[in-house]
């Protein structure tokens, strides 16, 4: 209940905050982007979590202006790193299911003109679940997307209904596999089967992929010998505020 009222003016008072994990290249070890992640800073509480706040955000229906907010700031940065890098970096930023309506086309199409970034720089992540709740909407809206040369990617990739008939009708460029099949690799095998099924999956049908949830050295060579070439992680970064993103940026790695 006071985090209701709270996060009411939460957006006016510039309360929140994006951070930015890198995603590496497994074999280089080189910086291939970023993934936008939401924070919330409280003033007494500290940092609040996505997972405590969004479903909160949604129900008030402050959705809608909190994702422009999110999808403006992520594609600012991404331009800052575009001109001072001189790289073709990508960045990845969340979506939540009630952002994807008729005006979203109209905000992104404003938001990289604005910024001059170019389309196939940004990537859209949604959850396999989004995507089954309302296929009809979002196939349509995903084209629409993919006609703008945006990325999209399917985020926990394995935990939702995995139903792999509708994956080649919708324009999905990328799979990311669940940090819960990553979490023991080495140990289950059950996990391995269902990471490898992905990894093939996803080049039968074109797609990349990319792990998630990395955290020890031996799940990224696991990885690395069945043929994942991109990664996030603990074992090479937490999600980081803007200034240390752009300093792991001037480090390279
Ligand atoms: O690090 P982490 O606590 O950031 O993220 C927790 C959850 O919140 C994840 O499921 C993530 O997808 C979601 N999340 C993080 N940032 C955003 C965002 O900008 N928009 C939306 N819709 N979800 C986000
Ligand atoms: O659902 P989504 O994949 O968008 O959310 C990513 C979540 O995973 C964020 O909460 C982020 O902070 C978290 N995360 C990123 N890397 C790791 C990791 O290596 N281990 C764990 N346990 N969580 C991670
Ligand atoms: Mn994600
Ligand atoms: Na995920």
């Amino acid at each position: 209940l006071h985090l209701e009222s709270d996060l009411r003016n939460a957006l006016d008072k510039n309360q929140f905050v994006l951070y930015y994990q890198p995603i590496f290249n497994l074999d280089s070890g080189t910086i291939e982007g970023f993934e936008a992640l939401i924070r919330w800073q409280h003033p007494e509480k500290g940092l609040v979590s996505p997972f405590k706040f969004i479903p909160i955000v949604e129900e008030m229906g402050l959705i809608i202006p909190l994702g422009e907010w999110i999808l403006n700031t992520a594609c600012q940065q991404l331009s800052f790193w575009q001109k001072q890098f001189n790289v073709p970096l990508k960045l990845s930023v969340n979506l939540s299911v009630k952002q994807l309506n008729s005006c979203l086309i109209k905000v992104l199409e404003r938001i990289l003109e604005q910024y001059e970034v170019l389309p196939n720089t940004l990537t859209l992540e949604i959850t396999e679940s989004m995507l089954i709740e309302n296929i009809e909407v979002t196939s349509h809206l995903l084209h629409q997307i993919k006609d703008k040369n945006i990325s999209i990617s399917i985020d926990d990739f394995g935990t939702g209904y995995s139903c792999f008939s509708y994956l080649h009708r919708l324009p999905v460029d990328v799979l990311k596999i669940d940090r819960s099949f990553i979490n023991d690799l080495e140990l289950d095998h059950r996990n391995q089967l269902i990471a490898e099924s992905i990894i093939t999956l996803s080049k039968s049908i074109g797609m990349s992929v990319i792990a998630e949830g990395i955290e020890t050295h031996n799940q990224k060579i696991w990885l690395q010998n069945h043929g994942c070439k991109l990664g996030q992680g603990y074992l090479f970064s937490p999600p980081l505020p803007p200034l240390r993103a752009t300093m792991m940026l001037e480090k390279g790695s």
